[in-house]
């Protein structure tokens, strides 16, 4: 029995060791201003309105959730931005910084569609869109209190890995109704989920109990 658990501990940590770079540089801070951030593309014509800088004043303020460079998604033409992962699991949980731009104008609330995406075949395979609330304009031009709006968000995402050779993570703005529903991403990290993690350490376990058998 001990050498059980410690074949599954083994597991699992393999498992857990090789999924830490599942996304690189989720806070936005590698590449250069005005251009893609280093790990992260531009969707089509995504050709000016997608930011991986602080905008007009420079870097973000650092608030209770981001801070420095963030991602910032305009609407209106379905504008987003992607990253495309270390590893194919069926299960990843997201977490990432939501916020909203509004230190010159607004335009309503903002749905973010975030999901997983076949790069391959080009289709979702698991998708949730949020809702960042309109916090109204910030009075008095960029300070930390116009970016409370921020939350932590944290997504779970299942499907069936086993078609699937290559995916990424896609944030797309898919609000229609001003440009200025402006969306902001900071600090996005992906896991796979822990129930994967098991799955995969009792698979590992079984196999080796059928070799055993054998
Ligand atoms: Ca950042």
């Amino acid at each position: 029995m001990k050498k059980l658990v410690m074949i599954v501990m083994m597991c699992l940590a393999v498992v857990s060791g090789s999924s830490a770079g599942l996304i690189s540089n989720g806070d936005f801070s590698a590449g250069p201003d005005g251009s893609n951030a280093d790990n992260w593309a531009k969707l089509d014509g995504a050709t000016s309105e997608v930011y991986y800088q602080g905008g007009w004043e420079g870097d973000y303020p650092d608030t209770q959730y981001a801070s420095g460079r963030a991602l910032s998604i305009q609407a209106v033409e379905t504008y987003g931005a992607q990253q495309v992962l270390g590893a194919v699991v069926g299960q990843y949980e997201v977490s990432f910084a939501a916020g909203y731009r509004n230190d010159a104008v607004t335009g309503g609330d903002i749905d973010l569609r975030v999901s997983i995406w076949d790069t391959v075949s080009d289709f979702e395979l698991a998708g949730e869109t949020i809702t960042i609330a309109d916090p109204g304009l910030a009075a008095g031009g960029l300070s930390d209190a116009d970016w409370g709006a921020f939350s932590e968000k944290t997504l779970s995402f299942s499907f069936d890995p086993s078609n699937v050779s290559e995916a990424a993570l896609r944030f797309v703005n898919t609000s229609t109704g001003s440009w200025a529903q402006t969306a902001l991403i900071d600090n996005v990290s992906v896991t796979p989920e822990p129930a994967t993690m098991m799955l995969l350490g009792l698979g590992a376990l079984t196999l080796r109990r059928r070799r055993k058998e054998k």
